[in-house]
């Protein structure tokens, strides 16, 4: 478990971490020299069989509160300083918003200094903190009052502490693993090290990680805390890991190191935002704030429906990153003023890695991973979500994401995506008026071609697949062939079209062996020629045997009859021997004997044909199972 300190400039926080560790975390030549703390310290505090507690001790000055958010933004617990002799400052004050921001749950406040003010003045403190804790996180955390001079409070401080981390729940190391570099640094002999908090899941040794947002993968090498080599790193505590493959100048604060491939960094998140009800501005869409969240820090711009967000507000917004982040569904994150330098708002991200679309704004509430799931899917659209990725995206450990897909009645999956059903039903009901405009256009046809109809519903196979096979489960729509059509649908022939039939049937079979192509046909009969000509089809009274020519199914039995007999001595026949024997012009030679080869009753040769394996009862389908199409 991390504990962080909290406080204004001065007032002792460093001081107490020595006195509950024996460790002194100011080691920096110029926190030494200035006698304040710049840069983040660390420090293990034994609680006995509490456990040990990873400290991280961040500095109070105004100029460092950066450093403080990258500082406070893991940990699980706060100690929360304020000089006895001081009381309350603008610090304190920026610190415990800050804190309230990243939703730290629990802690203990120390009354620093004692040594310094009478019990008298120390009362006065008390309510004065007591005033400014109402109604955060902190307002039941015990308040105990110390000094380093005297040693006073420190064995209470101790028990308070220990109380406070019974009251937290441990992180699930069954999760996937995420740890915000806080520090990196090249050690000889050991090559490149990282250290930060890990936030969720669990590392061991040899284990490949990747480093976000660049993209660089590395393998663990060693693992240590606090010093002590270790075999797995842990969440809720602090880690210093060796890396082989990448270089030091690769990584820097801000960087993540992640175990999983469900994590990506992104310039666009969607959040929910607050505004401090002190700061000192509404906040528009134009304007540039800087956005910390882990230990990175990038300017943004919050963009929220229904223009700019009043101080005290809080709205569903897009926030729009100067430089790629890597975030998860859940987590916090603080917005400060570039100048003046103040602490303004921050949030929750309810999404990490929005669709590239057009969100409609979501409802501010959406807090649980099982909400979230919903609106992702919603707002994913026709290009679904990834199941790899929920655990990112909502915000739930991968176990959990099974059942919670589970028992969303209206998600569809396809392979790894996930569709919200609102959408599927959408593009169903696309796919059947499609097949309706065409049953309406063509009502000769036996149906619509399967494959534009599909293309025109999705461009996504594995998503048309579900469309199809759950429309014919349900009889919507039949497929046969290569068509589809409404569930009973029977092309109708009125008088009209009858007697079109009736009329083309004639001319085919009078025409015997060189009928007439279907332009012709159509200048005698009309625009249902071609329809018609496939009723004819599948009555069996007429045959296609190129794009442009049907023939009477009884002439064509003849000419095959004749090439059969024909071929029987096995030899091979030129083209012109069986001009002769089929007693054809060369127009209608070439794609007679095309036809013949497609449907395997000749074969063809270099120089000419032999018999196929087509027997004479055997189907007149082309090798790949497909008829010709006209459309
Ligand atoms: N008399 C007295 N002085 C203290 C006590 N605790 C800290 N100090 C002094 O207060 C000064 C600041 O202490 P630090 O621990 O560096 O304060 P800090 O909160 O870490 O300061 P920053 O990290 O710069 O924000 C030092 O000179 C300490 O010796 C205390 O209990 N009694
Ligand atoms: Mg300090």
């Amino acid at each position: 478990m991390i504990l962080g300190t909290a406080g204004h400039v001065d007032h002792g926080k460093t001081a107490l971490v020595k006195a509950l560790t024996g460790v002194d975390t100011d080691r920096l030549a110029e926190e030494k020299r200035r006698g304040i703390t710049i840069d983040l310290g660390f420090a293990p505090l034994d609680l006995g069989g509490d456990g040990v507690l990873g400290v991280v001790d961040v500095p109070g000055h105004e100029a460092f509160v950066r450093n403080m958010l990258a500082g406070a933004t893991g940990v699980d617990l706060v100690l929360l300083v304020i000089a006895a002799d001081e009381g309350v400052m603008p610090q304190t004050r920026e610190h415990l918003a800050i804190l309230d921001l990243l939703g730290v749950k629990g802690g203990v406040i120390a009354l620093t200094k004692c040594d310094l003010v009478d019990d008298d003045w120390l009362a006065l403190v008390r309510d004065d903190v007591q005033s400014l804790v109402a109604g955060t996180a902190l307002e039941a955390a015990p308040m105990v009052p110390t000094s380093v001079v005297s040693s006073r409070g420190l064995d209470a401080l101790r028990d308070a502490l220990a109380r406070a981390v019974r009251a937290i729940p441990a992180r699930d190391a069954a999760d996937v693993f995420r740890l915000p570099i806080d520090r990196a640094f090249s050690v000889r002999g050991t090559g490149t090290v990282v250290t930060g908090t890990v936030w969720s899941g669990r590392l061991t040794r040899d284990a490949a990680v990747r480093i976000l947002p660049s993209g660089a993968s590395a393998r663990v090498r060693n693992i240590e805390s606090h010093g002590a080599a270790i075999d797995a790193a842990l969440p809720g505590t602090r880690a210093a890991i060796a890396l082989a493959g990448v270089g030091v100048a690769e990584l820097s604060r801000g960087s993540v190191l992640v175990a999983d491939e469900a994590w990506v960094a992104s310039t666009t998140l969607l959040a929910d935002v607050a505004l401090l009800p002190d700061a000192p501005r509404p906040l528009g869409p134009r304007t540039s704030v800087r956005f910390h969240l882990g230990t990175v820090e990038v300017g943004a711009r919050i963009v929220a429906p229904g223009g700019a967000l009043a101080p005290g507000a809080r709205k569903h917004a897009r926030v729009v990153l100067d430089a790629p982040v890597v975030a998860r569904a859940g987590d916090r994150f603080v917005l400060r003023n570039a100048s003046p330098l103040a602490t303004i708002g921050g949030g929750v991200v309810a999404d990490p890695a929005p669709a590239q679309r057009r969100a409609r704004p979501w409802p501010v509430d959406a807090a649980t991973p099982a909400q979230r799931l919903i609106q992702v899917l919603e707002h994913a659209g026709p290009l679904g979500v990834s199941m790899a990725s929920l655990p990112v995206r909502i915000g739930a450990q991968p176990e959990q994401v099974p059942s919670l897909v589970a028992s969303l009645d209206s998600a569809r999956r396809v392979g790894d995506l996930l569709y919200a059903g609102a959408v599927v039903d959408a593009l169903e009901n696309r796919f059947v008026s499609l097949v309706d405009e065409h049953h309406a256009a063509f009502p000769l046809d036996p149906g619509a071609p399967l494959q534009s109809v599909r293309v025109r519903t999705t461009p996504n196979p594995g998503l048309a697949d579900l469309i199809v096979s759950t429309l014919v489960r349900q009889q919507k729509v039949d497929v046969s062939s290569g068509l589809v059509m409404r569930h009973g649908w029977t092309p109708t022939l009125d008088q009209r079209a009858r007697s079109t039939l009736e009329g083309i049937a004639r001319i085919l079979e009078q025409a015997d062996r060189e009928p007439p192509s279907v332009e012709e046909l159509e200048q005698q009969f009309g625009p249902d020629t071609v329809s018609v000509l496939k009723v004819l089809e599948r009555e069996s009274r007429a045959v296609q045997v190129a794009p442009d020519r049907y023939y009477a199914t009884a002439a064509l039995d003849r000419l095959e009859a004749l090439l059969r007999s024909a071929m029987a001595d096995g030899r091979e026949k030129s083209p012109s021997e069986l001009r002769d024997v089929l007693g054809v012009s060369r127009k209608y030679l070439i794609p007679l004997l095309e036809y013949a080869d497609r449907t395997g009753l000749t074969q063809r040769r270099a120089t000419g044909r032999i018999i196929g394996s087509r027997t004479p009862s055997g189907p007149r389908v082309s090798a790949e199972g497909e008829g010709i199409r006209l459309s």
